[in-house]
Order: C-alpha cells, then structure tokens, then sequence
C-alpha cells in the first residue's frame, strides 16, 4: 500500500496526524502540490480527482478521502480508537466531524481560495471545470470563521476535548482546519478564546502534530 502524501496541505496533515496516533507506518510519495505535480499525467492517472491524501491498496482500490483513509485504518487497527468508543462518543464524532469540515474548513478554504492570485480558475479544490474566483466569498469565508469560533470556544468551556473527555479525530480535524485559517491569515483565536487557546495548546502539544 502507498499513501500519496502532501508537505503544507491540510487534507494529508489530517491523516498524518491520525497515523501517529495510531503508531501506523505506511510507505509514503510525497507529492509537490506547489510546483502542481498532482495536476500531472502521472498522478492524475493514479487520483483523477487531483487531490492529496490518497490511498493505494495492494489490490489497486484507491481511497481518495482524508477521513476515508483514517477510517480504513481504524477498522484494521481499532486501538486506540479515535472515532468514539460506545454510540454517544462515536455520533458526537461523527456531528463535529461534518460540522468542522462544512463551518470551519469551508469557511477557510472560501477565504483562502478566493483571494490568492495561484487558484485564478481553481477557486475549488479537485477536478471541475474552470471555476473563477469570487472575491465577495472571502468575506463569507471571514464571517463564518468568526461564527465557528465563537461557537467553537463556547463548546470547550464545558469540556476537554471536542467529543467529550476523550481525544478523538474530531479533535484532529478542528486542529488542521483552526491552523490552516492561522496560517492563511485568518484571525488568529487563541487570542481571544482562552478555552479554545487552552484546548489548541494541549492537543498542538502531542507528539503527533509535528507530523
Ligand atoms: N475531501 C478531500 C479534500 C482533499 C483536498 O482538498 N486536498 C487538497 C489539499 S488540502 C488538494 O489536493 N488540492 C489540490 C488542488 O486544489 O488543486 C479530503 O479530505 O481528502
């Protein structure tokens, strides 16, 4: 199995993390997102979607998904488990997982996809037609930024980890989504959010969000 990995993306750091969670060593190709060799013959042959993380099976199937690609490790290795433990943790995951992706993510790549001048024609992510650049969604992208992490904040108030008293892959993917706004020059939270300041410190303070 090859995992076709990304240096400074989001998406592959998602998995990264996940895998050293989980002490999971899998055969790695990093793939230059910047100098656009995803958009190359030779990757688009192997993800016609054009997009890291992916997944190569021995049997040729591809999993072209980050939270694919954890949960099919997490069914081969369910220890220790990340997704939830009984009905309650495993929904609450499951909840944050889609809201962290459509309000905190989406908000980050809206402001992010639609300003730089790189993504001209490629305001999406993936394989689609042209798509231009609108630059009104930045601001969108800014206004739903600062919702979620008002409610984000909110939320850590009354609880250690995202899901409850566990660290779960919930808590991964706020993390990629928070620095990724961070780092693309959304307002920094941890500023004025001292739950959410507290709770990004301890889980940026594992092992595993160096990887
Ligand atoms: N749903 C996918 C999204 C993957 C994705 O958007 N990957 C980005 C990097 S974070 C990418 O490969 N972008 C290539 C491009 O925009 O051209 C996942 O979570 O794996």
């Amino acid at each position: 199995m090859k995992l076709y990995d990304g240096a400074w993306a989001p998406s592959p750091r998602r998995v990264r993390i996940y895998l050293a969670e989980k002490r999971i060593y899998v055969e790695r190709v990093v793939i230059d997102l910047k100098q656009g060799e995803h958009l190359t013959p030779a990757f688009v042959g192997i993800n016609p979607q054009r997009q890291l993380p992916a997944l190569l099976l021995d049997d040729g199937t591809l999993l072209d998904d980050s939270l694919a690609i954890c949960r099919y490790f997490e069914a081969l290795q369910p220890d220790p488990p990340l997704f939830g433990t009984d009905p309650r943790e495993i929904g609450l995951v499951e909840a944050w997982l889609r809201r962290i992706e459509h309000d905190c993510f989406q908000a980050v790549a809206l402001a992010f996809r639609n300003r730089v001048p790189a993504f001209a024609g490629r305001a999406l992510s993936g394989q689609w037609p042209r798509i231009e650049q609108i630059p009104d969604l930045v601001e969108r992208g800014r206004s739903m930024w600062s919702a979620f992490i008002e409610l984000f904040d909110a939320h850590l108030t009354r609880q250690s980890y995202v899901a409850g008293e566990a660290f779960t892959m919930a808590d991964i993917a706020a993390l990629v989504a928070i620095d990724f706004g961070i780092d693309t020059r959304l307002p920094d939270p941890r500023e004025r959010h001292a739950a959410l300041a507290r709770w990004h410190a301890a889980v940026s303070s594992r092992p595993s969000a160096a990887a």
